[in-house]
């Protein structure tokens, strides 16, 4: 809850304050990186994976992926509650200029269901993932993700 009501305050102080950037005023470079899918026990089809995503000039969010690779793919966060992780789906993340979406095992992540069962450790598949600017322009990352075993 903390989460989704502080975002937009901090996402317009940053815009505030960034000053002149390389992108044009609206357009925000996106890089995103080390993309994985960690591969599910046998008998499983649920994923966990994580991506670095970095931007130049406005802030963005990061709203949705999809991927050949599985059915799904939720955005969650994880946190302790009363001593147990909780995993919630979360509608974005937001990267802005020196901070990055950082998903990873153990914290904010992607989360796949209906994992296609032929994918193998060391392979890529492509991931499609979907931004948006605060004026509500979209852009679309197309990223390689590594297949990765359970213990990588
Ligand atoms: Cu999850």
């Amino acid at each position: 809850m903390l989460f989704r009501t502080l975002l937009p305050a901090a996402a317009l102080l940053l815009a505030a304050c960034s000053g002149p950037a390389d992108a044009p005023a609206g357009e925000s470079v996106i890089e995103v990186k080390e993309a994985f899918i960690v591969k599910p026990a046998e008998g499983r089809d649920v994923a966990a994976g994580g991506l670095m995503a970095y931007v130049t000039g406005a802030p963005v969010e990061l709203v949705g992926a999809t991927t050949d690779a599985a059915d799904r793919v939720e955005l969650h966060t994880m946190s302790m509650e009363d001593g147990v992780m909780q995993m919630r789906q979360v509608e974005s993340f937001t990267a802005s200029e020196g901070e990055p979406i950082v998903l990873q095992r153990g914290g904010n992540h992607l989360m796949l269901f209906g994992v296609d069962p032929a994918i193998a450790v060391g392979d890529s598949v492509d991931v499609s993932l979907e931004f948006r600017d605060s004026d509500g322009t979209s852009q679309t990352v197309v990223t390689s993700a590594e297949i990765k075993g359970l213990g990588d």
